[in-house]
Formats: structure tokens, sequence, C-alpha cells
């Protein structure tokens, strides 16, 4: 910024001033660059959409300073409308093995300060192409599943008022029933491409429905899926029974496992599942198990033998051109993580879905 550029303090020699002068003159230039700092979708000028809100710039703002949202970004409040948001759902009640995917989305929100502007893997600059906003956390009871997969649905939907669509940060994979009510109440049945370890179509743990191990059985169950148009990606050792794959295919989904993805290759997986979806609408739930322990250990069962993060960026950018209507990311479980490796693959996952939605 140019603007206090003129200031006659500027242009006195640094050796004048005292130590104290100095020490307050950079104060105030930090609070002037906080208030005037130029959001980042309005620096660019690469012919994107001039009234487009952006993070503060990197530049003038510290990545460690500025708003707590995701990436920086605006509230949602702060912007009239939004192609798309960014929603917290903290609800981990679901999960059967480690718990504390409750504080996942604050450690992904914590993970994101890293991000820059322009996405080198989709050739685009997300904060400038669209509006972009984080929607903050749903309030959904700890104690009671069935009253917070309402919650979570209802706050969608209200959502759907104020943004186009949702990534939702998870959370345990619960979360994901609700989120598809609300996508099906706008579009119909979607394509669900579900990146994760395990296949979530069980049908009750503990004689309980709603879980995390259920929501997709419980979404083909409700009519929200595209029958036969749905597959799992990064399935793997272990499994309850080999019949599981038998219910899994009767609800409507395929199978890329881990070990077709090695042997086969990522352009042949994704010739399948591009294949699969057709022309449907697609939901892309990733639940960050899918990545290896060594790639993303902070999470609720973790299984050995997963992808890369590098390899479910290649997925995801093989899957941009498709008409991606929503998704989440879930299970980051922070107490679990290492050096924030979980909530930076995470995040960076969160960034290509924006990303996408770009496109
Ligand atoms: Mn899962």
């Amino acid at each position: 910024m140019t603007e206090h550029g003129g200031d006659e303090r500027e242009e006195r020699s640094r050796e004048e001033r005292s130590w104290r002068e100095r020490s307050e003159l950079a104060s105030e230039r930090s609070e002037r660059a906080v208030a005037s700092a130029p959001p980042e979708g309005e620096r660019e000028s690469t012919g994107a959409a001039i009234n487009v809100l952006g993070p503060p710039d990197a530049r003038q703002v510290p990545r460690f300073a500025g708003p707590g949202t995701f990436a920086r970004l605006p509230r949602l409040d702060e912007v009239s409308h939004a192609d798309a948001a960014v929603l917290g759902v903290p609800f981990d009640s679901g999960t059967s093995y480690r718990p504390g995917a409750r504080f996942g989305p604050e450690a992904i929100r914590a993970g994101s300060k890293l991000l820059r502007p322009y996405h080198l893997g989709l050739e685009v600059e997300p904060w400038t192409v669209i509006q972009l906003a984080d929607a903050g956390d749903v309030s959904a009871n700890p104690f009671n599943i069935m009253e917070a997969v309402s919650q979570i649905e209802a706050a969608a939907n209200t959502l759907y008022g104020k943004a186009d669509r949702i990534v939702a940060l998870g959370g345990d994979h619960t979360v994901a029933l609700p989120l598809l009510r609300a996508v099906h109440g706008r579009v119909g049945p979607v394509a669900l491409i579900h990146f994760d370890a395990h296949l979530d179509t069980w049908d009750t743990y503990f004689g309980m429905p709603y879980t995390h191990g259920t929501p997709f059985r419980r979404a083909s169950e409700e009519g929200l899926l595209a029958l036969d148009h749905c597959a799992h990606v990064g399935v793997r050792n272990s499994v309850y029974a080999r019949t599981d794959f038998d219910d899994d295919r009767r609800l409507g989904f395929a199978t890329v496992s881990t070990l077709d993805v090695a042997r086969g290759g990522i352009d042949a997986a994704l010739d399948r599942l591009r294949e699969r979806v057709g022309s449907h609408a697609v939901y892309i739930s990733i639940d960050i198990d899918v990545l290896d322990p060594a790639h993303a250990p902070g999470t609720g069962t973790p299984e050995p033998g997963g992808l890369t993060t590098r390899e479910l960026q290649l997925f995801l950018y093989g899957l941009a051109d498709l008409p991606v209507v929503g998704a989440d990311v879930v299970e980051v479980s922070p107490a679990y993580d290492h050096a924030q490796l979980t909530a930076l693959a995470a995040t960076s996952i969160v960034y290509d879905l924006l990303a996408i939605f770009t496109q």
C-alpha cells in the first residue's frame, strides 16, 4: 500500500528516530495494514470478478495474523452471497473408535493460514474467481445423534439460502448423511464419490443406525444417491466380511481399492469413476483416513496402505470438470495428529475442492 507513503514521518531518516518512535510507528503501520490491506480477490486484475472479497494479502498481513476463518476468507455475514461456503461441523458422537473429530474444523482452519491465492494444479485463483466465505460452525447436540443429524441438515438448508455450494469440515462421517439430505433437496439424487479406507455402508453398530460407519447405507435407503452411479475409492484392509461388498453393490456402489490404484494406476481408476458417475451431479465425500497414516495420522480409524496426499490430489484434479455440487472432508482428529500433518493435508484438500468449484 502506498497511501501513507507521502507521510512526513516516512521521509525522516531511520537514524533520527528513537527506538520508541520506531516501535510506535511499526505498530501504527501494522494496524493500518490490517485495516486497509486489499483483499487478494480485489488486488488481482486478471479479468476476474471485481466485487469478490478475498483474504487479506499475506504480504501485508502476516499469515499468522488476521481472521480465524478458513484461509482467512471473509465470514459469510461479510458478503451478500457466496458461490461456495466452508461450514464447520464439529460433531463426533458417531465415532466407533478414537474420538476427537469434533476438533477437526478448528484444526483445519488453523492449518489453512498457509494457503496462497494461486492453485497450481488447476491453474486458477479461487479467491478471485468466485466469492468464497466461511459460514462458521453448526451447533450440533453432542449427546443426541438423531438431534444432531437434524440440526446439521437444518443448518445446511439455511446456508443454501446464502451460498450455492458447501464444503463441510467434519466432524466424523455421520455428518455426511444430513449434508446429503440437504444437497438432495436442491438437486435430487447425486453420484457420490466417496474417498475412504472404509465402506461406511454398514447397517448398524450396537444396534444403532446413525453412526460414522453407516451414513451411506442410510443415504442409499433414503434415495439420496443415484443408484449404481456411486463409488468408493481407497478401500483397504481390514473388512468385517466378504459379504460387505455384496451389500455395498446392492446399495449402488462400485469399489476402487487402494490395490486397484496401485496396480492399475490413477488414470485407469479415474476412467472407471468418470464412467460410473456419467452425467449425474457429483458429491465428493472425503474421509481423511483414505490417506495413509504416514500422511494423515490424526484420524479416528487409521488403516495402513492408504493413498498419498499427492495421489488424492491427482484424483481430485481428474474429477474437476465434473458437475460437483457439494463436498465434505471429515474425520480429522487433531489429538492424534503430529506436526499438523493431517490438518495440513485436509486443508490442501479443501483448497482443491474450492478450486474445483471454480471450474
Ligand atoms: Mn468414513
